[in-house]
């Protein structure tokens, strides 16, 4: 049965260099990421839609407003403060806020930048605010799109809808850039299937890295469950959150839920994983009505920014899985590297999830 996908080419020109592993060498967070996963939808017969213009007010319900506007400003006043040489690395800063002092937000671009992101992976260049702003667009759209078929499925589960984000959002936080993320795509899908009716969304990353800034922006919320399997944060990228003891604060309390896994964990370990946080969303106490998965594939055995054994296979398997749960879904992409296996992947994810049966209004047998 073919899934609804969301997708844009704005996403081309948003491409970085980023100082690791030793060395200055292209971002593996590359626009080929998207054709990739592209070319393998329209080869499995996926209905493809382009995104809706970005509503701006819903951006601002999960980011501050000085931070988007310092995304869209941030390579301008780059290029102006530094001059043209400074294209070549892209916006991108060098010293941060100061553990425990007082962080006032600078004047400066260069400053500015500091101020708002939290790694030095994630430069902002001349494409990045239409791929961002296009990214968020694909979101907020496969949200309507699952809303919309909700209205008319009557009794049914709409089938699910991919957002072919790129680039990806689950590190992003209300106010900071980092991990090849700007403005948070996953919490934006969330916030739009609160904004159209739902009681409660749960976020459900599997990426092999924590979603920190799905997990800061909802913490103090109890009207979005936030869930993250990841590599544990004590060895891995994001490095400072992601452990099991946080569980939300305040009116959020108990509504976060993080389940890390130590690097080269095995293939059922990380199967068992996914059985807790699915319990925990189809709980009934938990009355959610409506599913975000923030799908990293980095969980893939070659990824290269991973290691957990993942196999296309079992990709498929999360998809039947997560459909299991028969909620209403939004499907984000976030991360995934390895480029030859992308495409399968997302593609082996799609189609468990539409081989479950779970059917439309529309489409179901009458
Ligand atoms: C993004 B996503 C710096 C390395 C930084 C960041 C990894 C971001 C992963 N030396 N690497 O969760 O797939
Ligand atoms: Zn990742």
């Amino acid at each position: 049965m073919p899934v609804q996908v969301v997708a844009s080419e704005a996403h081309r020109d948003h491409e970085t260099m980023e100082f690791a592993r030793g060395r200055v060498a292209p971002s593996p967070e590359s626009p080929t990421r998207a054709t990739i996963i592209s070319d393998a939808l329209h080869v499995a017969g996926h209905r493809f839609v382009e995104p809706d213009d970005l509503d701006l007010d819903l951006v601002h319900r999960v980011h501050s407003a000085e931070y988007v506007e310092f995304l869209r400003t941030a390579w301008e006043r780059w290029i102006a403060h530094l001059g043209p040489d400074a294209a070549e690395s892209g916006a991108v800063a060098f010293t941060w806020p100061r553990r425990g002092e007082l962080s006032r937000r600078p004047d400066d671009v260069v400053g500015q930048l500091g101020y708002h992101s939290f790694a030095g992976d994630s430069p902002i260049v001349a494409g990045t605010w239409a791929a961002v702003t296009a990214s968020a667009a694909i979101a907020q759209t496969a949200a309507d799109l699952v809303v919309g078929a909700r209205a008319t499925a009557g009794s049914g589960v709409p089938s699910p809808v991919y957002a072919l984000c790129r680039p990806p959002g689950h590190h992003a936080t209300a106010d900071q850039l980092g991990g090849y993320c700007y403005l948070n795509n996953s919490a934006i899908a969330a916030q739009r299937l609160l904004d159209r009716g739902s009681r409660r969304v749960a976020v459900l990353d599997v990426d092999y890295h924590h979603g920190n800034g799905t997990q800061a922006i909802f913490d103090t919320r109890d009207d979005v469950l936030t869930v993250s399997i990841h590599a544990d944060p004590a060895s891995e990228f994001p490095w400072f959150t992601g452990h099991a003891d946080e569980i939300g604060s305040g009116a959020g309390a108990g509504w976060n839920l993080n389940l890390p896994l130590p690097r080269h964990a095995e293939r059922a370990v990380w199967d068992d994983a996914l059985d807790t946080a699915l319990s925990r969303i189809t709980d009934a106490a938990s009355t959610i009505d409506a599913l975000v998965v923030a799908l990293g594939v980095d969980t893939y055995v070659d990824d290269p920014l991973g290691t957990f054994p993942l196999d296309t296979d079992d990709f498929s398997g999360i998809g039947r899985r997560v459909a299991g749960c028969g909620l209403p879904t939004v499907v984000v992409q976030e991360g995934g590297y390895a480029v030859d296996a992308l495409g399968r992947n997302v593609a082996a994810v799609l189609d468990g999830m539409a081989s479950t049966g779970i059917r439309t209004g529309d489409d179901a047998p009458r």
